[in-house]
């Protein structure tokens, strides 16, 4: 069994919380942080055990993550046997998807040495901790950036600012997770347990520790919502808002409850929404309908587009290989963040208040996580490959077209499969709706490696 009393709470749990503050930190002062960190930040840090029941969860809960920029400066110098973790996010900005001019200033470059994240009930205790935290640190640290995440008002929350339910596929973790809900497939994520890709490389105090991915991803709600008025789908069956509530069901891959387009592709359906035994139970086989089994006929779009988000991120039975599939799982702990879309800003169809999504990613590897889904899924037209349509686009929702190694630059987008009744129907979707304000590589370390990182 996983050693829950050393694992940091966010990575297989989460941090339950409905308000989040992501608090981003240089060092100046290695000597006294480390001092301060082993007497004082360790104690607060809570652990997965703590947050398994209700009653030893704490008020707010504390997370710490290191930059590979941090880690140095903290003087651990050891190789922790992840090229993309080293590089930093900004080094690989127009390779995972982004155009460099959107990021937030505080995450160009290599300035970032770590992380709090403060999850609570309520912002003022969030507050409160990080005042207690800043003034145990003194000015050992100085605040970079912060970022206050909160989940949506009332029917919204658990969704994100597009309006769909977020957090419902999330791969099992091995040993750990009861139950396994049926297509929930079990993997461990962390360092130096099983299904470590580079297990050999990793340093004794990097175990039971998991890479974090943080991405600061804009959304431009009335822009999208406009999008979607304008090209409704089916409009000799449906209505006009039917059409583009469709639209935008096919573009995620999930109705705006949750339900799989795949499982119930011409309605919403709430209750199968809500049902954890069936809302992660299929794939995109369509074994029994098949004109000619054994071709790429095998895979169809009628239910759920080639390109669609969930499917392009989580390709279920498109890929020859299961285990390729299983590689590239990440385990998301996002909180939306920026208050709700105002009448002028639907009025309009302009963003004028910065509102998006806090997304956080965990991973046993950079490369085959996050950098690979961006890189060759995402932002590849041509993925899912092998399909009757060579080229399903670019992920609909986080798709950029941006690509330095294949000198493409973005721009409008074809997107296909939109259509149920003409699926061989492009869309033009003439900007991105997700821009990304930029991000870093963290290292999540267990209660342990953070005592040998104080002790470094
Ligand atoms: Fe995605 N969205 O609202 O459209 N995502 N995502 N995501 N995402 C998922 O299954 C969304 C982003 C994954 O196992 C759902 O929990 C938005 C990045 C993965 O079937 C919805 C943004 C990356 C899954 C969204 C965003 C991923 C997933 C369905 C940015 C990786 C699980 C709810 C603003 C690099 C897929 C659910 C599976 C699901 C949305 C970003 C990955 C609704 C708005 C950057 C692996």
């Amino acid at each position: 069994p996983l050693d829950t009393d050393n694992i940091q709470s966010d990575i297989l749990v989460g941090q339950q919380k409905n308000k989040e503050l992501f608090f981003f930190f240089k060092v100046n002062d290695a000597a006294t942080f480390k001092a301060k960190l082993a007497s004082d930040i360790i104690p607060l840090i809570t652990t997965t055990t703590e947050v398994l029941s209700e009653d030893t969860q704490p008020v707010t809960a504390v997370n710490l993550a290191f930059s590979n920029t941090g880690l140095v400066a903290l003087g651990v110098d050891d190789e922790l046997g992840d090229p993309d973790f080293v590089a930093g996010q900004f080094s690989e900005a127009t390779s995972v998807g982004d155009d460099p001019s959107t990021w937030n200033p505080a995450f160009a470059g290599t300035n970032i040495h770590g992380v709090f994240l403060l999850a609570s009930d309520t912002v003022d205790n969030l507050n409160a901790e990080l005042a207690s935290i800043q003034s145990i640190l003194g000015s050992s640290v100085t605040e970079l950036y912060s970022l206050q995440g909160a989940a949506r008002p009332g029917d919204e929350e658990g969704h994100e600012h597009f309006g769909f339910m977020d957090g419902i596929s999330q791969p099992a973790i091995t040993g750990f997770t009861t139950p396994v809900h049926p297509g929930q497939i079990p993997r461990l994520f962390l360092l130096g347990e099983d299904g470590d890709p580079n297990l050999s490389a990793r340093p004794g105090w990097a175990k039971d520790g998991a890479f974090l991915v943080f991405r600061q991803l804009q959304q431009l709600v009335p822009e999208f919502n406009q999008f979607l008025q304008e090209n409704a789908v089916d409009q000799d069956t449906l209505t006009p808002e039917q059409g583009s509530d469709l639209l935008g069901a096919r573009m995620v891959g999930r109705w705006k409850s949750g339900a799989p387009v795949f499982l119930s592709p011409t309605h919403d359906d709430p209750v199968l929404a809500a049902d954890p035994d069936r809302n992660n139970d299929f794939t995109y086989l369509i074994a029994d309908a098949l004109p000619d089994p054994g071709t790429e006929n095998h895979f169809n779009q009628t239910n759920c587009p080639f390109g669609a988000h969930i499917r392009k991120v989580h390709p279920r039975g498109d890929l020859s290989d299961g285990a390729d599939e299983q590689l590239h799982f990440i385990i998301r702990s996002s909180i939306p963040y920026g208050p709700e879309v105002t009448s002028a800003e639907t009025a309009s169809a302009t963003s004028t208040i910065d509102r998006g999504l806090a997304f956080v990613a965990y991973q046993a590897s950079i490369g085959n996580g996050f950098v690979f889904l961006q890189n060759v899924w995402i932002n590849n037209n041509g993925f899912p490959f092998g399909k009757v349509d060579p080229t399903p686009g670019v992920d609909p929702i986080i798709g950029t077209g941006i690509d330095a190694l294949f000198g493409l630059t973005g721009g409008p987008q074809n997107i296909s499969g939109m259509d149920p009744a003409n699926p061989a129907l492009d869309i033009v979707r003439p900007e991105t709706y997700v821009v990304s304000r930029g991000g870093e590589y963290f290292f999540s370390p267990s209660l342990s490696g953070l005592d040998h990182i104080a002790a470094a």
